[in-house]
C-alpha cells in the first residue's frame, strides 16, 4: 500500500513524476499547504517578485528546454496576475502547466476572501483548463495536464485546485492511461498529400521554405535543414523559428515580413511554391495578405488543423507532426531524384543568382557613429560575442526586431521572445527561466528602458539566486517603438512615449549587491560588454543609444510586404536663389 499523503504532497509527486524540477512561483493563503510540503522537498521553488513573471520564468524554461515549464500563484489576485503569461504562452504555443489554489469547494461562489472564477477567466486564455474538487482527481488531472501542455501544439494548461484538496489526505494512485475522447492529435499526415508535396517542391522553379515556430516546438531543426538541402531551397525563418535552421546555413534569407529583410520578403512575392512548415501566415509576416505571394502555391504543414486555411487557403494541407512529415519527405526527395530537366535548372539557378542579388542590394544595416551608440551597433557587438551561441531573451520593441534582425543564432532554443503577444516586461523574467534551465549557457536579456522598467522587481529574483544573467538595456529615453509609429504615421506628434527618468544602472544593480555601469561612447562599447561577460554575476549594462532611429526595413500596416521603406525620408536639397 502506499503512503497516505496531503493532497498538497500527491501534487508535488505528480510534477516530479513529471520530471519537474523547478517551479516559479509566490505563495498565498490558500497555497499554505502547498509551499508547507515544498519547505523540505527536492523540487526547487524560485519565489519571483510578481506572478505574472512566475509565468513568463516558467515560459523561459520551456522555451530553451522543449519541456513544460510550472508557474504557481495563490487564489484570486495571484491567479489573475498569471493571464498575460498565459495568454503570451498560448499565442506562442509554449508548454506551460500553472496551479493556482482556489478557495475552499464550499465556498465556491460565496464571494470567499480572495475568491476569483480562475477556471471561467483563464478559459479563453488557456490551451485547455481544469478545476478540481476531489483529491481523488488530482493524480489523473495533473498527469492529463502535462499531456494536453506537450503534445499536438503545446499551450498552457492550469490547474486550478481547491485548498480542501490540498489538506485532504489520501494516496497517489499511478496513472496508467490517458484518455481524452475528444482530444485527437494527428501526427503522421496523409501519405497522398505528402507525395504530391514532393513532386511540387521538385517542379518548382522559385520554391521557398517558409519555416516557423512549429520546426522548433517540434524538435524538427534536423529534418529542416535535411529538406532545404535536398530540396534545394532558399528558406526564409520567421521570428518565432530563428534558428530553426542556423543563421549561418548557405540556404538562410533572414526573417520575412514587418521588419523582415528585403531579400526575405521579394523572395516571399516572387516565389512560385511557398513550402510552409510550422508556421500559421501572421498578419506580421504577411502584411496585405491579399497581396501576399501572389505567384505561389502553398505546402502547409502543421499540427493544428485549424491552422490550415485560417489565413491562406493552401493548395496542399498537411495536418501532421512538421518532424515526421519531413522525415518522410526528405525519404522520398532522396529515393526519387528529379528527372533531368535543362530547362527548369535553369529557372532555378536564375532564383539562387536573384537571391544573392537581393541579399546584396539591401543587407540589415549596421550603422556605426563615432559620437553616439546606434542600436545597431550594440546587437552587431552582442551578435559578436555571442556567436551565435548564446541564449538571447529580448523584451519587447525595437530592440527586439533589431535583435532579430542582426543577432545570428545557429541553434533552436537560443532566441526566446515574446511573438504573438508580444508582452513588454517579457525580457527579463523569461531569462531567469533560461538560466535555470540552462546553467550551463551564456544568458543575455536585452530589454528597452521601457520594457526593462516593468521588470526591477526581478532583479531581485536575480540577485538572491545569483543568476550570471547579462541584462543589456538598449535606452534610448522612449518606448521607441510606440514613437517610431508616431514619428512616421502621426506627424512626429510624441505623446506619452518620453522616459526621462531612468535610475542609475551601477547605483541599481549595487543596491541588489550586483554590478552595473552606463555607457554611451562608441568607443566604450566592445570593453564594457566583454567586461559584463567577465563578472562571475548578473551585470546591468545601461547602454544609451541614438533616440530617433527608426527600425528598416518597414511595411507600413496594411501594406504588401514587397511595399517596404527601405531607410528614414532622405532630407531634399532646397535649391540656392
Ligand atoms: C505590456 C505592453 N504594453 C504596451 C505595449 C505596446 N508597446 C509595444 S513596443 C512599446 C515600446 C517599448 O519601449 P521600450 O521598452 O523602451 O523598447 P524600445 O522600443 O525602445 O526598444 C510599447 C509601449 C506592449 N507591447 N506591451
Amino acid at each position: 500500500m502506499s503512503t497516505l499523503m496531503s493532497g498538497a504532497r500527491m501534487l508535488l509527486e505528480c510534477l516530479a513524476r513529471e520530471g519537474v524540477d523547478c517551479i516559479f512561483g509566490y505563495p498565498g493563503g490558500v497555497t499554505l499547504p502547498l509551499y508547507d510540503v515544498l519547505y523540505d522537498h527536492p523540487i526547487r521553488h524560485v519565489l519571483v517578485r510578481h506572478e505574472e513573471n512566475a509565468a513568463f520564468a516558467a515560459e523561459g524554461y520551456a522555451r530553451v528546454t522543449g519541456k513544460a515549464g510550472v508557474c504557481c500563484a495563490t487564489s484570486g489576485p495571484g491567479a489573475t496576475n498569471l493571464t498575460t503569461g498565459l495568454v503570451d504562452a498560448l499565442m506562442d504555443s509554449i508548454p506551460i502547466v500553472a496551479i493556482t489554489g482556489q478557495v475552499p469547494s464550499k465556498l465556491i461562489g460565496s464571494d470567499a476572501f480572495q475568491e476569483a472564477d480562475t477556471f471561467g477567466i483563464m478559459r479563453p486564455c488557456t490551451k485547455h483548463n481544469y478545476l478540481v474538487k476531489k483529491l481523488d482527481d488530482l493524480p489523473q488531472i495533473v498527469h492529463e495536464a502535462f499531456y494536453v501542455a506537450l503534445s499536438g501544439r503545446p499551450g498552457p494548461v492550469l490547474v486550478d485546485i481547491t485548498k480542501d484538496v490540498f489538506i485532504a489526505q489520501g494516496h497517489y494512485q499511478a496513472v496508467t492511461a490517458i484518455h481524452l475522447p475528444g482530444y485527437k492529435v494527428f501526427t503522421e499526415g496523409h501519405t497522398g498529400q505528402i507525395r504530391r508535396a514532393a513532386q511540387m517542391i521538385q517542379a518548382a522553379e522559385r520554391p521557398l521554405v517558409y519555416a516557423g515556430g512549429g520546426i522548433i516546438a517540434a524538435g524538427a531543426a534536423p529534418e529542416l535543414r535535411q529538406f532545404v538541402e535536398l530540396a534545394d531551397s532558399p528558406a526564409v525563418n520567421t521570428l518565432m523559428g530563428l534558428g530553426a535552421l542556423p543563421s549561418e546555413h548557405p540556404n538562410f534569407i533572414s526573417m520575412p515580413g514587418m521588419h523582415g529583410s528585403y531579400a526575405a520578403n521579394m523572395a516571399m512575392t516572387q516565389a512560385d511554391l511557398l513550402i510552409a512548415l510550422g508556421v500559421r501566415f501572421d498578419d506580421r509576416v504577411t502584411g496585405r495578405l491579399a497581396a501576399f505571394a501572389p505567384h505561389a502555391k502553398v505546402i502547409h504543414v502543421d499540427i493544428d488543423p485549424s491552422e490550415i486555411g485560417k489565413n491562406r487557403a493552401p493548395e496542399v494541407p498537411i495536418v501532421g507532426d512538421v518532424k515526421r512529415v519531413l522525415a518522410r519527405l526528405n525519404k522520398l526527395l532522396s529515393e526519387t531524384p528529379p528527372a533531368p530537366n535543362e530547362t527548369l535548372w535553369a529557372a532555378r539557378r536564375a532564383w539562387w543568382r536573384q537571391i544573392r542579388e537581393w541579399k546584396q542590394e539591401h543587407p540589415f544595416q549596421t550603422p556605426v557613429s563615432e559620437t553616439e551608440i546606434k542600436p545597431q551597433h550594440l546587437m552587431a557587438e552582442i551578435d559578436r560575442i555571442s556567436k551565435g551561441q548564446a541564449i538571447i531573451t529580448s523584451d519587447v520593441g525595437q530592440h527586439q526586431m533589431w535583435a532579430a534582425q542582426l543577432v545570428r543564432f545557429n541553434e533552436p532554443r537560443l532566441w526566446v521572445n515574446s511573438g504573438g503577444l508580444g508582452s513588454m516586461g517579457f525580457g527579463l523574467p523569461a531569462a531567469i527561466g533560461a538560466q535555470f534551465a540552462r546553467p550551463d549557457k551564456l544568458v543575455f536579456c536585452i530589454a528597452g528602458d521601457g520594457g526593462f522598467q516593468m521588470s526591477i522587481p526581478e532583479l531581485g529574483t536575480i540577485a538572491s539566486n545569483g543568476l550570471p544573467i547579462k541584462i543589456i538595456v538598449m535606452n534610448n529615453g522612449y518606448l521607441g517603438m510606440v514613437r517610431q509609429w508616431q514619428t512616421l504615421f502621426y506627424n512626429d506628434r510624441l505623446s506619452a512615449v518620453e522616459l526621462d527618468c531612468f535610475p542609475d544602472a551601477e547605483k541599481l544593480a549595487a543596491a541588489y549587491g550586483f554590478k552595473g555601469r552606463t555607457v554611451e561612447r562608441p568607443a566604450e562599447l566592445a570593453s564594457a560588454l566583454e567586461a559584463a561577460l567577465k563578472e562571475p554575476g548578473p551585470y546591468l549594462l545601461n547602454v544609451k543609444v541614438t533616440p530617433f532611429e527608426c527600425v528598416y526595413p518597414m511595411v507600413p500596416a496594411g501594406g504588401a510586404i514587397n511595399e517596404m521603406v527601405l531607410g528614414p525620408p532622405q532630407p531634399v536639397a532646397v535649391p540656392a536663389d
